[in-house]
């Protein structure tokens, strides 16, 4: 009898045990939190710039303006919470109080806010007509606070940073849930002449205490970080780890660092890609036909959901308080180019094999990469950390598009992978793409290729590679760029002075004349010597652009002189002590008017500061405003 008990008991275990699973393998590194997984599954969200500047055609306010002049004829927060949701966007972020401290609510904290402007008899509230209209249309509200405050009588004191956090405790209790807090870095003057020190360890204890998931953006996180420029690319290699260790907003890691992140970092502070549909981040009627086309869109949403960064998309509100048609009509054919392109995954309902499988499980098999779950998972065992996995499409299909998804919970591990296509002529694979890492979302394009068999190689990976998903597609050839990261620069622009019979006097430089040729090329100048122009005759004009290198890193000017005369020996100041504003981060054309039309024949543009130190300022062109 016990000899029976102790078979059965035995067939019993053996039994459980072969049903029994693998472990799930170990996480690697540090992981994301559940908001920041939430957050990561995002992808796409609308960025809102709307205050004072709106109407003045600044990019940065001083606040000083009267805030009279903040009075949108139209406000309408439920159009753009539509706008947002046709587009595919998941929420809106709200710059709630820009460097010039307007408040677009009446906020008890300051004197300069819609309270105090014209807009509804000063009884309106911006961030409650948005935050209902996102929660009615089911769209996530966050908010854009700049801790920078050029109006505030404390900013430049101790005081200040409860005064923020008081701010912030305003916004975050009486508008319900805020899915992202973003605080800009920039850290300029107030009012006193005298910068802020900042306490991030209040700001960002403030925002957890009121609003314990949300993200907090910041250059370093702690939530997700700035990925180094304001131009849309993240880098081609973008980790989702950081170390952050000695670093705050505003005083962050190299900005390739924050392009790439860490391969070892040791905090999980994700990229988001922040970018402007237009030139600038707010409104002028200036770029109503600046409007970024469907093809820089597409570029911009490949080299930032596509490389492991969520896209937060600036679409300015406009003087009516409404998204311009120019930007809506260009949201919804990107829409429409988006799904054109997404439209049929070629593998879908297809076979995939691995060339390993953890304990050869079926729940770790490559049939978990076509399934559209996202909590099933291949993996291989701990040991292997190379592998390739095979689909079998069934039949001949021209594919260029792949879409490869890493199982980020279990945290972000290949470093090198490579696409080939089966060569049923040569029998042998051939590469279509490589790149190294992936993370939670991966697009390649590519030339297109007939072939019925594609395989993906993992090359290296930090810990047995885990992936959730991969879709092919083939997509319309017009959205293949020719090289990726193309982008034509416009340098002339309707308004601009035809410069045929100017000459550049100084400096005395063999290629300065670059600076007056409508070309993108860019000219190194001695920080101390000016640029001096002759017209060739008396002209007038009411204004003058520089445009500098496009590039974050490089020594633009950021403040300057700028004087005119009629003999080339007795110069009149035009603007003294000026700045370009954010011209750092977002080194683009910078037309600047003058407060009437001018007449001369020399000009002169002297630099006082520079965007980053160096012995040298750069300049691709500089010109002048009918
Ligand atoms: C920057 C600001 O200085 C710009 O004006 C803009 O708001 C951008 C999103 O962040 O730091």
């Amino acid at each position: 009898m016990r000899n029976i008990l102790t078979i059965l008991l035995s067939i019993f275990l053996l039994g459980t045990a072969c049903s029994q699973h693998p472990n799930a393998p170990s996480p690697y590194g540090t992981l994301p939190s559940p908001a920041q997984l939430e957050w990561q599954k995002m992808e796409y969200y609308m960025f809102v710039h709307f205050g004072p500047n709106t109407f003045t055609d600044k990019e940065w306010g001083d606040g000083t303006e009267d805030p009279s002049v903040f009075n949108p004829s139209d406000v309408d927060c439920k159009q753009w919470v539509e706008t947002a949701k046709k587009a595919g966007m998941k929420g809106i972020i709200i710059t709630a109080k820009h460097h010039d401290g307007f408040c677009l609510w009446p906020s008890k904290y300051s004197t300069h806010t819609v309270r105090e402007s014209l807009w509804k008899d000063g009884k309106g509230d911006i961030l409650k007509e948005l935050s209902d209209a996102c929660r009615e249309a089911g769209l996530k509200f966050g908010v854009y606070l700049s801790p920078w405050d050029k109006n505030h009588p404390a900013y430049g004191t101790p005081e200040y940073n409860q005064i923020f956090a008081n701010t912030l405790t305003e916004v975050l209790s009486n508008y319900g849930d805020v899915f992202e807090q973003w605080f800009d870095g920039a850290n300029g003057e107030g009012p006193n002449g005298k910068k802020q020190e900042y306490d991030w360890t209040l700001f960002n204890s403030t925002v957890y205490k009121h609003q314990p998931q949300a993200v907090i953006f910041s250059d370093v996180g702690p939530g997700c970080r700035w990925m180094g420029n304001e131009a849309g690319y993240a880098g081609e290699t973008n980790w989702s780890r950081l170390n952050v260790e000695g670093f705050a907003p505003g005083n962050s890691p190299a900005l390739d660092t924050l392009n790439s992140g860490n391969k070892y970092g040791k905090a999980w502070v994700p990229a988001e890609t922040d970018v402007s549909i237009r030139p600038g981040w707010f409104y002028s009627p200036n770029t109503d036909d600046k409007v970024k086309s469907v093809e820089e869109l597409l570029d911009i949403y490949c080299a930032s959901v596509g490389r492991n960064s969520n896209l937060l998309l600036n679409v300015p509100a406009d003087r009516r308080g409404r998204i311009h048609p120019n930007d809506s009509i260009r949201l919804m054919e990107f829409k429409g180019a988006i799904d054109r392109m997404f439209d049929k995954n070629l593998a879908k309902g297809k076979t995939a094999k691995a060339s390993a499988v953890r304990g050869n499980a079926k729940i770790y098999d490559a049939a978990t990469l076509l399934d559209g779950q996202y909590d099933s998972y291949w993996a291989t065992d701990d040991n292997i950390l190379t592998a390739s996995v095979e689909i079998d499409m069934g039949e001949k299909t021209d594919i260029n598009c792949i879409v490869l998804q890493e199982y980020i919970p279990l945290g972000q591990r290949i470093a090198r992978f490579s696409v080939e296509a089966w060569n049923d002529n040569s029998n042998t694979w051939e590469q279509l793409v490589g790149a190294t890492t992936i993370g939670y979302k991966r697009i390649l394009r590519f030339k297109t290729y007939k072939t019925q068999k594609v395989r993906v190689n993992i090359l290296e990976s930090l810990a047995c590679p885990v992936l959730n998903n991969i879709e092919l597609y083939n997509i319309p050839l017009e959205y293949i760029p020719a090289t990726e990261n193309q982008k034509t620069d416009l340098i002339k622009e309707e308004g601009d002075l035809s410069p045929e019979k100017w000459s550049v006097l100084a400096p005395h430089i063999a290629n300065i004349a670059e600076i007056i040729d409508g070309k993108t090329t860019t000219v190194s100048i001695n920080r101390t010597e000016p640029v001096i122009l002759d017209l060739g005759e008396k002209r007038s004009f009411s204004g003058f652009f520089y445009t500098p290198e496009n590039r974050v890193a490089a020594p633009n000017i950021s403040r300057y002189n700028l004087y005119v005369s009629s003999d080339g020996k007795n110069w009149i100041t035009v603007e003294n002590n000026v700045m370009f504003d954010n011209i750092k981060n977002n080194p683009i054309r910078q037309n600047k008017y003058f407060n009437k039309v001018i007449e001369a024949r020399y000009i002169k543009l002297l630099p006082l500061e520079l965007s980053n130190p160096s012995e040298v300022y750069t300049v691709t062109e500089v010109g002048l405003l009918k």
